[in-house]
């Protein structure tokens, strides 16, 4: 016999005795340990209702399919209403991010095609290559200038400019500068307003902003702030290339970027446009790079793992003569090593989906229409899903073991990540040129957990020290 839906266990009567609780819990920023904890006491499906956030939990990859099954012609994730609300207040257009439905699949077609297909790699490759070259040898300056053959610091500055850098370059097709010594301050700005931005999103997860805005409070305030820097940034970038294009008419010699290709192609309205690339350039930064430092913080947990990853960087690179995106076909180890990263250290605590038909999961029904979460940091830190699960083993992900729904971190299906290519391939050439100039170690044995900002980040600074080979 099915459960009915009632009888799913969990605390989901009473939405603000439970907000209470979860704010006793300092829920704002536990809330993946929060997840770990509900799975261990209710099993392995929960509801939950914390504020006016609704939803039904899961962990195993087998439910996971059925979700996904179940989720639609127009996949629909939570609504951040945060991030809407702010829009609404602008007057300014949604992009793929917080679009839904049809206006959503038109737009995600089309970005699609300039973004995610492997036809546009080639594109990018060129362009990643040289920021990858860049930061390598800015950091060989920053070792010079210390004096002792090494540089011991908190890369996370030093990473987001990297990763602003990279997909800067591939959507505007040119450089921002950001590898000098001295950059904009506004392009510094733009970094310190997707922090907060991020960091001010998760309250309005479980209150209002709406009410928020009401009543005058603090974190609406900073978060509109956050967005007005993050939109004047890229709206400058966005005229930019415009007065460009609109100099050198005719077609370009080189690939000029994500933005003039979508523009030339003319077939989404300009405000579409810059809604997208706004999103897309603040998604590219604080993902990445904290998923690159997380990676350089396990290879310097793992020396040995480490010289085996530069061993098929090094062999990758004689067998294709130095061509970048052959290399990227021969470094399935490395490969192995950022999905392990994703694995213990996820940018999304969570993927959702409003699903749209009734379901039946761990022999529970789930009518249409409700709020499904996959935990996924719960998820990869599962012995039945993961055997082993604190052991850093790239390798796990090269064997016949089953990878069926298991690989998740950029999401899933028509909806998953739309920077996932981008993100995969500049976080590639940076390893694969991080591993061919620097040893990177660890001063002392510090465990650094994560902590939720509305993506997961590590809750202290992660001291590294890169010596040269
Ligand atoms: C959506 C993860 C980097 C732009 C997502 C989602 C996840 C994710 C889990 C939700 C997918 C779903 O619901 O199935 C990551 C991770 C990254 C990363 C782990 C890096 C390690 C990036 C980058 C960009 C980006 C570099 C921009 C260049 C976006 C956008 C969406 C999205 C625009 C919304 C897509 C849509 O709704 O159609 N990402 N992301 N992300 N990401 Fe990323
Ligand atoms: C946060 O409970 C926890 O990729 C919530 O590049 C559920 C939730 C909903 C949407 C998720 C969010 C979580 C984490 C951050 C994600 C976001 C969708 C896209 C966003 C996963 C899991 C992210 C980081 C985008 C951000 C784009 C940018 C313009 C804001």
């Amino acid at each position: 016999m099915v459960r009915p839906f009632s009888e799913i266990p969990g605390l989901w009567k009473n939405g603000v005795v439970n907000l209470y609780n979860f704010l006793k819990l300092d829920g704002f920023k536990n809330l993946h340990r929060i997840m770990l904890q509900n799975f261990n006491t209710y099993g392995p499906i929960y509801r939950e209702k914390v504020g006016y956030y609704e939803s039904v939990n899961i962990i195993n990859p087998e439910d996971a399919a059925i979700l996904f099954k179940a989720e639609g012609n127009y996949p629909k994730r939570l609504n951040v209403e945060a991030w809407t609300s702010y829009r609404d207040y602008r007057n300014r257009k949604y992009g793929v991010l917080l679009k839904n439905g049809e206006d959503w699949r038109s737009n995600r077609v089309i970005l699609n095609k300039e973004v995610i297909s492997p036809k546009v790699l080639g594109n990018f490759v060129p362009l990643l290559e040289e920021v990858g070259q860049d930061f390598v040898a800015r950091v060989h300056k920053k070792i010079m200038r210390t004096g002792q053959n090494k540089w011991t610091t908190d890369l996370s500055q030093e990473l987001f400019k990297y990763a602003l850098e990279s997909v800067s370059s591939v959507l505007y097709g040119e450089r921002l500068g950001l590898m000098l010594d001295y950059i904009d301050p506004e392009a510094q700005h733009f970094i310190n307003c997707i922090t907060v931005m991020f960091k001010t999103t998760s309250p309005m997860l479980y209150i209002p902003p709406a009410l928020l805005r009401m009543v005058g409070a603090k974190v609406w305030r900073d978060h509109v702030e956050a967005w007005d820097g993050i939109f004047n940034q890229a709206d400058r970038c966005i005229q930019n290339i415009n007065r460009q294009l609109r100099l050198e008419a005719g077609t370009p010699k080189k690939y000029p970027g994500v933005l003039a290709s979508l523009l030339m192609l003319d077939k989404l309205s300009i405000e579409d446009i810059k809604a997208s690339i706004t999103e897309l350039m603040a998604g590219g930064v604080d993902t990445t790079s904290i998923t690159l430092l997380w990676t350089l913080y396990e290879l310097a947990r793992h020396p040995n793992l480490q010289e085996e990853l530069r061993a098929e960087v090094a062999a990758a690179r004689a067998e294709s003569q130095g061509d970048m995106l052959e290399m990227l076909k021969r470094i399935p180890l490395v490969k192995g090593a950022l999905k392990e990263s994703l694995r213990l250290h996820p940018v999304a605590v969570s993927l959702q989906r409003y699903i749209t038909e009734d379901i039946i999961i761990q022999n529970y029904h789930i009518p249409a229409g409700t709020l499904v979460q996959l935990g996924l940091y719960a998820m990869g830190r599962d012995p039945k899903v993961f055997p082993r699960p604190e052991q850093y083993q790239p390798s796990r992900w090269l064997r016949t073991e089953t990878h069926y729904f298991r690989s998740l971190g950029f999401g899933f299906g028509p909806r998953q990540c739309l920077g996932r290519r981008i993100a995969e391939t500049e976080m590639q050439i940076f390893l694969i040129h991080m591993l061919e100039n620097f040893r990177v170690e660890k001063e002392r044995h510090v465990e650094v957990q994560s902590t939720f900002e509305l993506i997961l980040l590590p809750e202290k600074p992660i001291m590294l020290t890169l010596k040269p080979l």
